[in-house]
């Protein structure tokens, strides 16, 4: 049997307008997300994006190690019997390591005294060896002398000024 269609014609009529307009835009975004529904499987890996978190922020402390040093370096100075040879003794403020030889037939060391207080000084070494001490020289007077004996009132001492 049918349905008996009077005053409620008009109201299904338009009723059915709007769903088919609703339709057809519904259906034809829809049928686009069907087409494309599948593109959310396939490329879904849910870890990644934790690489970017390391990256090395280092190069930037290599360049500043130390303030730039006015002169120093090394100094080789000879100990013989009884005084000392060494390049020069007038010497540029700075770290200066000195490295001494015994060339002599004696013990003897290598004391940095400045204003009648030893700064720093090597090791007594015998005839042949060698010594070496690393001493910060400020502008100033020094002395380097040998403390083995009575070897500094033999002469064994040498002013350096250090500008
Ligand atoms: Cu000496």
């Amino acid at each position: 049997m049918t349905r008996p269609s009077g005053t409620t014609r008009t109201v299904r009529r338009i009723g059915v307008g709007l769903i088919a307009v609703t339709l057809g835009l519904l259906s034809a975004c829809g049928s686009d997300d069907d087409g494309s529904s599948d593109a959310a499987a396939s490329s879904s890996s849910p870890s990644e994006a934790s690489t970017s978190a390391s990256e090395p922020s280092a190069g930037s402390s290599t360049s500043s190690s130390a303030a730039e040093e006015p002169a120093g370096g090394t100094l080789d100075v000879s100990s013989v019997d009884f005084d000392y040879e060494l390049p020069s003794t007038d010497l540029t403020a700075g770290e200066y390591t000195i490295n001494l030889t015994n060339t002599g037939s004696a013990s003897h060391d290598l004391v940095v005294e400045r204003d009648g207080q030893d700064v720093d000084g090597t090791d007594v070494i015998g005839p042949g060896e060698s010594a070496s001490v690393t001493v910060m020289l400020e502008p100033g007077e020094y002395v380097f002398y040998c403390s083995v004996g009575n070897h500094r009132s033999m002469g064994m001492e040498v002013a350096v000024t250090v500008t």
